[in-house]
């Protein structure tokens, strides 16, 4: 699914700003028709934002069910002829959205995008109202999974991981022209031979007669380096500027629909990193040469905005890894906003991306240790609905990010159940259909502590080995020799069983920023080094260890329990990026920083 984009032959316009709201909490607003008219009682709202902080209001906060967006938008005159669409770059967890009094979409999953054709419903030259009803109700059959429970309160979402279920218009909402025969999508796959590179590409037009089509392939100073006509095919390029770690050079594919006139009918860019990734044997391979991933698993949260999507914040993560020397991170637990990717692709940092499928494990309450009392898998909890839904999240995740150099490896799944011949007949084919999808990169899902290599049964399935290990926290807690010993022998069955590259997804240790101890105290800025120091000398002793992703980036929000304290804290950082010490340690580390 491509992007929208400003080329001589297309037009955006960004909705975002400030929205009208208001919350349904009897769910009476479609029987209502609240499209039909201005939100009554509506409340000023940002888009981009989580709307669950915004407001000084728990109603809001804890809102179960839908909520409604509407604002106003003037279609061009000019746009008269164009293929105009809505696009929102998410909404979470599903929505409707309605164009003056028409249905236009409806979508499920809160972390991809969706879009629809207005082009017959919008009036040109003229205010068209936009209304949207977002849910962020959580099903058994929704990923990631949840229910509702329907307390004498009222209701209550509960939900199986370890982070706040922030809702709403979290990325921009676009209207967006292209011509009527029009590129609707683009697939490239890059290879590197000796000083040369190729580009496969493959065009997928729609709208009519896309006349003939030509691409040319631009280098970062606008240079030619080749081209070709047709729908597919491959281009090669000698003296080839890789894309690679630390060094996010990337070329323009510049495709063009032409007609008889003297202009393209449509045209479109897209920048293309050229690389290689692979697995052999134990190692992990990025232009045929050996990686070794440093860095975190994230989240998009913070203060007041949330999940939403915020250049500024970006930026300064960006920045803060950099200055660690952090190479790489972990779309934990969801797909993340296309900026991220594209900042990522352009800056050279390598990504994990992964699916919203989190939480498919009833070992686990609130991602932490501590049975639900539910079963996993079975009729009436994660079903073949369920693994539909799954299979769509995945699909839906290579389509948006197939393109993206610094995807290295999709992430399927976080900490699902593994060891049931239940795990195995709903993972299998989920992996199969994601290799069907993108055959170009290896495939993996995040393992659980609970599932070690002799109780795992669907790690076979998969490229390389992610592991979540949480010794000298949730196990030999405040015992870091034990510790040491028992995640050593541990690694040591997955390299015998397995023999694949073994990511650490995550590892780490809640650390309140400010407590200190001089004896290993956990909780404090000094047992966090003191944790990951552990890690890392074993880490440093196995071969097969190609990476660590610490666990986490950042503090942030999750659901009230007694096991986190005003949210998970984790981070490296504090929720407002402030360094704990962990931080220094790491940068000496990454970065051998003095
Ligand atoms: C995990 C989960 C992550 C949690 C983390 C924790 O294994 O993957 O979502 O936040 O543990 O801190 O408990």
């Amino acid at each position: 699914m491509l992007r929208p984009r400003d080329t001589p032959t297309r037009e955006r316009r960004s909705l975002n700003g400030l929205w009208d709201f208001a919350l349904d909490p009897s769910g009476g607003g479609r029987a209502a028709a609240w499209w039909t008219q201005p939100l009554t009682g509506a409340r000023q709202i940002p888009v981009p934002a989580s709307y669950n902080d915004i407001f000084a209001d728990a109603s809001v906060r804890d809102h179960v069910g839908e909520v409604w967006y509407q604002t106003s938008v003037r279609v061009p005159e000019r746009w008269a002829g164009a293929r105009i669409m809505l696009r929102f770059d998410a909404a979470t967890h599903r929505a409707t959205a309605w164009v003056n009094d028409v249905q236009v979409v409806e979508h499920e999953g809160g972390y991809t995008p969706f879009e629809a054709d207005v082009s017959d419903i919008v009036e040109l030259g003229a205010e068209n109202r936009i209304t949207v009803a977002v849910d962020n109700r959580l099903s058994w059959q929704s990923i990631p999974p949840g229910y509702v429970e329907e307390t004498p309160d009222g209701l209550r979402q509960r939900y199986f991981h370890d982070f706040f279920n922030y809702a709403g218009l979290h990325r921009t909402v676009w209207l967006y022209t292209t011509p009527r025969s029009h590129v609707a999508d683009l697939t490239v796959v890059t290879g590197l031979e000796g000083a040369g590179g190729t580009v496969t590409y493959q065009v997928e037009t729609a709208g009519g007669d896309p006349g003939e089509i030509r691409v040319a392939l631009r280098d970062a100073e606008g240079a030619e380096v080749a081209r070709a006509t047709g729908g597919s095919g491959e281009l090669t390029v000698e003296g080839v500027h890789a894309w690679r770690p630390g060094e996010g050079y990337l070329y323009e594919l510049a495709v063009e629909l032409w007609g008889a006139g003297a202009s393209p009918v449509d045209a479109y860019g897209l920048p293309v990193g050229i690389r290689t990734v692979r697995v052999d044997g134990i190692r992990f391979l990025i232009n045929d040469e050996p990686f070794y991933f440093t860095g975190f698993g994230k989240h998009e949260d913070s203060a007041v905005r949330g999940k939403a999507h915020d250049d500024a914040l970006m930026v300064h993560d960006f920045a803060l890894m950099e200055w660690l020397g952090a190479n790489s991170f972990r779309t934990s637990h969801y797909p993340y906003a296309e900026e991220v990717l594209e900042y990522a692709d352009r800056h050279g940092i390598v990504v994990i991306d992964e699916t919203p499928a989190v939480g498919i494990n009833m070992g686990l309450s609130g991602g932490i240790f501590g049975a639900q009392g539910f079963t996993t898998f079975s009729e009436e909890t994660v079903n073949a609905a369920t693994q539909e839904a799954h299979r769509q999240a995945i699909r839906e995740l290579v389509a948006r990010d197939k393109n993206h150099p610094c995807v290295v490896v999709w992430s399927i799944a976080n900490e699902p159940e593994s060891d049931t011949p239940e795990s195995r007949a709903y993972f299998e084919p989920l992996a199969a259909e994601t290799r069907r999808l993108d055959p170009s990169r290896p495939v993996g899902f995040v393992n659980v502590m609970l599932a070690p290599a002799d109780k795992d049964v669907i790690s076979d399935l998969f490229d390389v080995l992610m592991l979540n290990r949480y010794y000298g926290w949730y196990v030999d807690t405040g015992d870091l020799a034990a510790a040491e010993r028992n995640l050593e022998a541990e690694v040591g069955a997955w390299v015998e069983k397995h023999g694949k590259p073994i990511i650490f997804t995550e590892y780490g240790a809640d650390t309140v920023a400010g407590l200190h101890s001089v004896t290993p105290n956990p909780w404090t800025e000094e047992y966090q080094v003191d944790v990951l120091e552990m890690c890392h000398r074993v880490f440093d002793r196995i071969d097969a260890v190609v990476g660590e992703q610490i666990w986490h980036f950042a503090d942030f929000a999750t659901a009230p329990g007694i096991m986190r304290v005003d949210g998970n804290r984790k981070g490296v950082f504090t929720r407002d990026r402030r360094p704990k010490a962990a931080a220094h340690m790491l940068r000496k580390r990454w970065q051998n920083a003095p």
